[in-house]
């Protein structure tokens, strides 16, 4: 393996465990004898996981495996995904629990019962179909954290139309090219959202995304902030003049089980991102299950909390569909964590007795450097299992988290999964494994991952490598929206032999044979969680006219995981290396990409460290960008490159 990121060079010494209590064993919604079972015949448990659904026609065939790697699962099988995560629980009388305690950033909340919210999403779906939007349609949405985001996912779901969300932070530029790519015919949005104590626009950056976009024919926009949009009379319309009008009577229609869902575009090793497609029996299916023995979610007693945004594949499995599915009561918080004080996210939890909290380790991190004294002001005594994800968490992290959020008693469980995998593959089971911190550990029932060398090998315990998934799973992707090609290319040629599912994870085992993530193997950065190509920021630069190349490397950073370092060539004219030329850099890729690109350093250099085949040697520049002695040099083309870049560094050009 040869990208192995060095920060986590500490996971391999880790060696304690904490077995769970008696207490929360005894009354733990998995058991150990789940594995046996999920092992002994997979489909059989699969098709248990299944019947926590509720399917209009019950399927013939839990897996058809035959056009491999397209799945299918469930097939035959009938279902409305909205009615699941919605209407049944108030059919059986579940109408006036909550289903979702939702704070605004300023302070202002709502709580929305199951009977209100299945009302609100009944309106919803008839708003779009008032609309012409037909099954098969996609809808884009842009919006943050409010209850409409989560209504407008479940009304496409509930008529058959595929949502493709836009994670709010994106630019015009990248959201154009995701409604280009799915061909929306609707986009959803709000006027302006709160972000940090202040009202941001989010109308006028989907006007700008939208001129001369030739698939939308109407934009719904949320009133949130209250500013002064323009609307176009022909185009746009206000979501309380369409959707309040709407009856809340809608009969939802059942779809086959392999129905699309959604599309989520996430970052690939090219510079254009991938629309990752999901269908709808089988993921259910996974998001329900995994939520339910991962979080030992009880309904009707626990109080839950995933931090994610809807513009993630958190959002989407963790926040929508599977909580949903399984008739959570869930916060939802607008802001950012530290408005309008660091301890907002606990005094969300001590007023709403929040029992299960999921978040990132790059959020674990920063509320570490605030200070654990801000933690201990509140009550957190409510809370019972604590969820990472999205990055490797150091074991640094997972021991404060522990103590000091979970009063060094609730479990702690470390997800790994994928936007791709649709939902958590391998994680701890809490009341189950003995957590060890850093590490995933072991696949869920009835999933299979292991860890493979270069040729495809199982390496033995102690042995590190690729990660594998080596048995199809019913939450998998079903391809790349419109591109059967670079799905088959980019997860699946790699161990073409084998047929295995490429994750571009590095891992290891341990000599228990637990699995303990290591990063990326690829050219994808992990920045708070947030996977950014380093080709796709590569080609923001050098769509500036004053860059001629390129190359962009992670560096390690203690909060954020990664951080972006640059490394640009400018053109010969274009002599001014200085703090104006990077300023304007910076901002050059937040508007080409979003705020979360932006790169922490940019350095001007005179030359890039290229192989003789031309292929940049990001191993190099990372040494230079996490300032460690150079590593060797001598597949380079012209060795001397890397002391023009130091000496360059050094006298500050
Ligand atoms: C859910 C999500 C996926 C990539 C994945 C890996 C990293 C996520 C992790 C983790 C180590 C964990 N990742 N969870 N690495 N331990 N618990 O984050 O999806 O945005 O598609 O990112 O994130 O590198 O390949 P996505």
């Amino acid at each position: 393996m040869t990208e192995q990121s060095p920060g986590l060079s500490n996971l391999l010494t880790e060696n304690r465990t904490f077995p769970p209590s008696a207490e929360f064993a005894a009354q733990a919604n998995a058991t150990a004898e789940w594995y046996e079972r999920g092992d002994a015949d997979r489909e059989a448990f699969w098709a248990e996981q299944a019947e926590r659904l509720t399917w209009d026609t019950k399927w013939s065939r839990v897996l058809d495996w035959s056009g491999a790697p397209f799945a299918k699962w469930f097939v035959g099988g009938k279902l409305n995904v909205a009615y699941n995560c919605v209407d049944r629980h108030v059919e059986a009388g579940h109408g006036d629990q909550v289903a979702i305690h939702w704070v605004g950033e300023p302070g202002d909340t709502r709580d929305i019962t199951y009977a209100q919210l299945k009302d609100d999403v009944s309106r919803a779906a008839n708003a779009l179909l008032s609309l012409g939007v037909k099954a098969h349609d996609r809808v884009a949405i842009q919006l943050q954290m409010i209850p409409e985001a989560i209504v407008a996912m479940l009304a496409c779901a509930r008529i058959g139309a595929l949502h493709s969300v836009v994670f709010g932070g994106f630019s015009p530029a990248a959201l154009r090219s995701r409604v280009d790519d799915a061909a929306a015919k609707i986009v959803i949005t709000s006027d302006g959202q709160f972000r940090r104590g202040k009202a941001a626009p989010m109308k006028a950056n989907v006007d700008q995304a939208l001129e001369g976009a030739e698939s939308v024919e109407k934009v719904i926009v949320v009133r949130r902030t209250g500013e002064d949009v323009p609307m176009d009379p022909e185009r746009d319309v206000w979501w309380h003049d369409l959707v309040d009008a709407q009856s809340p009577e809608h009969t939802p229609e059942a779809f086959d089980s392999e129905h699309p869902l959604f599309i989520l575009y996430t970052s690939g090793t090219t510079g254009r991102p991938k629309g990752i497609l999901h269908t709808s029996g089988g993921y259910l299916t996974q998001v329900a299950y995994t939520h339910h023995v991962v979080f030992d979610h009880k309904p009707g007693r626990d109080v839950y909390w995933c931090t994610a945004d809807i513009g993630w594949v958190t959002g989407h499995s963790y926040i929508v569909y599977g909580p949903l599915a399984n008739r959570v009561t869930q916060v939802v918080y607008e802001g950012t964590p530290n408005t309008p004080h660091e301890g907002r996210h606990w005094e969300i939890i001590q007023n709403y007795k929040v029992s299960i909290y999921y978040t990132a380790p790059t959020l674990i991190r920063t509320f570490m450097k605030w200070g654990d004294d801000i933690p201990a002001q509140y009550d957190l005594s409510s809370l019972r299992v604590l969820g990472s994800v999205g990055e490797p968490i150091n074991p640094e992290a997972w021991i404060w988290y522990r103590e000091h959020i979970g009063a060094g008693k609730a479990p702690v469980v470390d997800t790994w999964w994928q936007t791709e995998t649709g939902a958590i593959m391998i994680s701890p089971l809490p009341g189950v494994t003995a957590t060890k911190p850093g590490s995933a550990q072991t696949p869920l029932p009835g999933i299979s991952a292991i860890v493979v060398d270069d040729t495809g090998k199982e390496v033995p315990h102690g042995g590190g490598g690729y990660l594998v998934l080596d048995k199809p799973w019913p939450s998998m992707l079903r391809g790349i929206w419109g591109d059967d090609e670079r799905f088959k290319e980019t997860y699946w040629s790699r161990f073409a032999d084998q047929g295995y599912y490429f994750a571009g994870d590095g891992a290891k085992y341990d000599d228990d044979g637990d699995i303990w993530l290591l990063g990326r193997v690829d050219d994808v950065m992990n920045v708070s969680g947030h996977r950014i190509s380093t080709t796709e920021v590569e080609s923001a630069l050098v769509s500036h006219p004053t860059v001629a190349e390129a190359a962009v490397v992670g560096a390690t950073d203690p909060t954020t995981g990664q951080g972006i370092v640059a490394f640009v060539i400018l053109r010969g004219n274009a002599v001014d290396g200085g703090e104006e030329a990077v300023q304007e850099l910076r901002n050059h890729v937040a508007k080409e990409i979003g705020p979360i690109a932006k790169p922490r350093q940019i350095m001007v250099v005179p030359e890039l460290p290229k192989t003789r085949s031309g292929k940049i040697m990001r191993r190099l520049l990372r040494d230079v960008a996490e300032n460690r002695q150079i590593g060797d040099v001598t597949t380079l083309a012209d060795s001397s490159v890397m002391d023009l870049i130091s000496a360059g560094l050094k006298s500050g050009k």
